[in-house]
């Protein structure tokens, strides 16, 4: 939840009760929980509440909190708003996390006071960056899909060894996890994610919310996506939804058709499998496919080649004097719809130095290139260069500036 403080805007996040679901567990599960929930924030503020006393359950959180979390936490005791509450405050200090702030969230008693000390210590651990996780040095690989398809199973498989944790149980992964490995003297980064379902099947309190917004979060700080399907369950609307995601932030992707060994099959599967799923949805005509088996290993050591062929294309340069006379061709023999008076006309075309193919175009009335003409124009770069597994993101400007300039334009039809 976005929020405001004199001017400060910072990003509120409610992680529900900290619960312990096996008895025998619960330093372990707390422990987890807690750092899930901490991690990447400023501030933690660890609520307790007044008239309980201090709990076992408190006195877990806390340790964890003293651990790994000392400098940003600010203690809360809640509800104080009876007149017993200044005899009973002092007992919060055993939890060992200086002096606790006494508020009333019901009568808003002390609430200035805290958010206060919180933006304080929010601006202190920004500075020395512990609000933030350092990034591992390496191509940045986000292993994404929905829940069960397989991911921690498949970042396992290419770690040779067993770091992530594995079951049946959907929804198993909550945190992203990165793991540093080294494949042919090449750098990389690993992301394992948590299983991404329906939003609207996820929520508030739940905390899948939390792993929901990591695993997106993950995208965006990633170079490009392992979109793992399980080939026994197939392509679905929410997979879609997900590729839509990545592209939408500008990285690139490859599918990996998971479970491949329990697919009956011959030898025309695979081409089958891809040819029937390109048909089907559109978006999928310039992702890279492999299939592989994260349970016995098959192919899966060729998946890092298919993520570092999508890696070279993001940056890839299509020339320029070439690449603006295609473009012009294109447009010769298929113009734009003519709007009365106003005519879509196009005086230059080139690639702009991005993390991702970006193209610009100079047109006369730019603001009129129609969807469709723009999707004609992108799946023309796509047939003639290759860019698959790519976001090819067009802009259309009005003016051309320098270079690329031709005086007449080109409107088609000639
Ligand atoms: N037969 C077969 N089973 C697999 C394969 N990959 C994973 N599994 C099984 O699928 C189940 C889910 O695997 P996980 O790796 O935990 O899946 P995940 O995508 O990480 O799941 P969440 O973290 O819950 O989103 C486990 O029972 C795995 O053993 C595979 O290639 N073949
Ligand atoms: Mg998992």
């Amino acid at each position: 939840m976005r929020a405001a403080w004199n001017g400060v805007e910072f990003t509120l996040v409610d992680t529900g009760g900290l619960i312990p679901t096996l008895r025998e567990a619960i330093p372990e599960a707390i422990r987890e929980q807690v750092d899930i929930a901490v991690r990447e924030s400023a501030a933690v503020l660890f609520v307790v509440e007044l008239g309980t006393g201090v709990t076992d359950l408190d006195q877990i959180i806390a340790k964890r909190l003293r651990q790994a979390f000392a400098s940003k936490t600010i203690l809360v005791v809640n509800k104080a708003e009876s007149a017993k509450a200044a005899y009973e405050i002092p007992a919060y200090m055993q939890l060992g996390l200086g002096k606790p702030y006494a508020v009333s969230a019901l009568h808003g008693k002390g609430v200035g006071d805290l958010l206060e000390a919180a933006l304080d210590t929010a601006r202190e651990s920004a500075a020395s960056g512990s609000g933030t996780a350092v990034d591992a040095e390496g191509l940045r690989v986000a292993i994404v899909g929905r829940p069960n398809a397989g991911k921690s199973s498949l970042v396992n498989k290419l770690l040779k060894q067993n770091r992530m944790i594995v079951d049946s149980v959907p929804g198993t992964t909550r945190d992203a996890v990165d793991s540093p490995l080294e494949i042919d003297g090449r750098k990389i980064v690993l992301i394992d994610t948590a299983g991404l379902r329906k939003k609207a099947r996820v929520k508030k309190n739940d905390l899948e919310y939390y792993s929901n917004m990591r695993a997106l979060d993950s995208i965006d700080r990633c170079d490009v996506c392992v979109l793992v399907v399980d080939v026994s369950v197939g392509i679905g609307v929410q997979d879609m939804r997900i590729l839509r995601k990545i592209f939408e932030s500008r990285k690139g992707v490859a599918l990996a058709w998971n479970k491949w060994d329990i697919l009956p099959k011959d030898h025309k599967t695979f081409d089958n499998l891809v040819a029937d799923v390109r048909h089907e949805y559109q978006e999928l005509r310039n992702v890279p496919m492999i299939s592989l088996s994260a349970l016995t290993g098959q192919r899966v050591s060729s998946l890092m080649d298919v993520v570092f062929g999508v890696k070279e294309r993001m940056t890839a340069s299509v020339g320029g004097a070439d690449f603006e006379n295609k473009i012009f061709d294109w447009v010769r023999a298929h113009p734009h719809p003519v709007t009365p008076g106003k005519e879509v006309r196009f005086l230059g075309a080139k690639q702009i130095t991005a993390a991702f193919p970006l193209f610009r175009f100079f047109v006369t009335h730019h603001d009129l290139v129609s969807v469709s003409y723009e999707r004609f124009l992108a799946n023309k770069i796509y047939d003639t260069y290759d860019f698959a597994g790519c976001p090819v993101v067009l802009e259309f400007r009005p003016i051309a500036r320098a270079g690329g300039q031709k005086a007449d334009g080109v409107t088609g039809g000639d």
